[in-house]
């Protein structure tokens, strides 16, 4: 049986909390569960106090088999951070917006450059998607024509430097389909209408829910994991347009990446966002799987965000 857990952002010590109220113990090969199996959905970088402390419970676990893990948007943005394409410049340029945005990712690995190649390393051989006998993890959305195209062009599922070197070379589908997959599906705002985020930036597109039709729905309603509101009005019919939608007979998909709160959880009886936002004032979110196909609502774990206190 499993656990899926939900993103981390370098929250280590909330992450001890919640694998001990799941059940697992810390031995020697770090923690594990006579029974069970921990999932991970991604997102480990960034934001939190100690990042590489996560990724080592994470590695460790998955290492001994104790563990699943999948890459999330901020595996993927940090490791176009530092991967060179073959002209020696970086895929993901060391601007001011990127470099901050890993920020705390970067200052914890300039301080051992021996762990940061082993992180490194170890994220680019973590799969993209997971699927199961009985359900499937994404880190943002299980999109049937984007893991095809997947398993065509990239059958080894992993963000290794050759694969990296030509999405961002091309820019193209592949490109395309593992930014989906990762990010979630956007919708492109209208020109004439301007909505700006509670940091009074200006957004021309937002997070939309990829199970749902938008068709005869407002703005706000197709919206899931926005840190801002959207028009309460029903999207006109040109602005609409179709888009596959997760079918509700098919097995379980699991994610993290829409930073949900208190909202985070059961979707719908075959979806489950566990991404509780546990970095930015949530709670770390988990599921425990118990072979039921309908997703139970008292599978769901929440564990509080546990402070870094200082030794003293
Ligand atoms: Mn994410």
């Amino acid at each position: 049986m499993y656990d899926i857990i939900g993103d981390i952002h370098g929250e280590a010590l909330t992450l001890e909390h919640m694998l001990l109220s799941l059940g697992y113990a810390e031995g020697e090969e770090g923690f594990f569960h006579q029974e069970r199996k921990a999932i991970f959905v991604g997102d480990f970088m960034d934001r939190g106090p100690e990042i590489m402390r996560g990724l080592s419970i994470v590695k460790k676990m998955v290492d001994h088999g104790n563990a699943y893990a999948i890459v999330g948007n901020h595996e993927l943005n940090v490791l176009a951070y530092y991967t060179k394409d073959e002209d020696g410049i970086y895929l993901r340029e060391h601007n001011l917006k990127n470099r901050t945005q890993i920020k705390k990712s970067y200052e914890e690995f300039k301080t051992d450059n021996v762990k940061r190649k082993k992180y490194l390393k170890w994220l680019r051989s973590l799969p993209i998607y997971l699927e199961l006998d009985d359900f499937r993890v994404i880190h943002a959305c299980w999109d049937h024509d984007a893991i095809k195209l997947l398993k065509k062009e990239n059958p080894e599922n992993r963000l290794s430097k050759p694969f990296l070197r030509q999405i961002y070379f091309e820019r193209g589908k592949l490109f395309k389909a593992t930014m989906l997959l990762l990010k979630g599906r956007e919708f492109s705002l209208p020109g004439d209408l301007v909505l700006k985020d509670g940091y009074g930036f200006k957004r021309t597109a937002y997070r939309i829910k990829w199970w749902e039709p938008m068709n005869g729905k407002s703005f706000e309603d197709i919206s899931y994991g926005n840190r801002f509101h959207l028009p309460n009005y029903t999207i006109p019919d040109q602005l609409c347009y179709d888009i596959p939608l997760y079918p509700t007979d098919e097995k379980p998909v699991f994610f993290g990446h829409y930073c949900m709160n208190e909202k985070a959880g059961i979707v719908r009886d075959n979806l489950c966002c566990v991404d509780g936002c546990v970095a930015n004032g949530g709670s770390l979110v988990a599921y425990r799987w118990n072979g039921s196909v309908k997703l139970q609502q008292e599978g769901l774990i929440r564990v509080e965000r546990v402070k870094k206190s200082r030794v003293l």
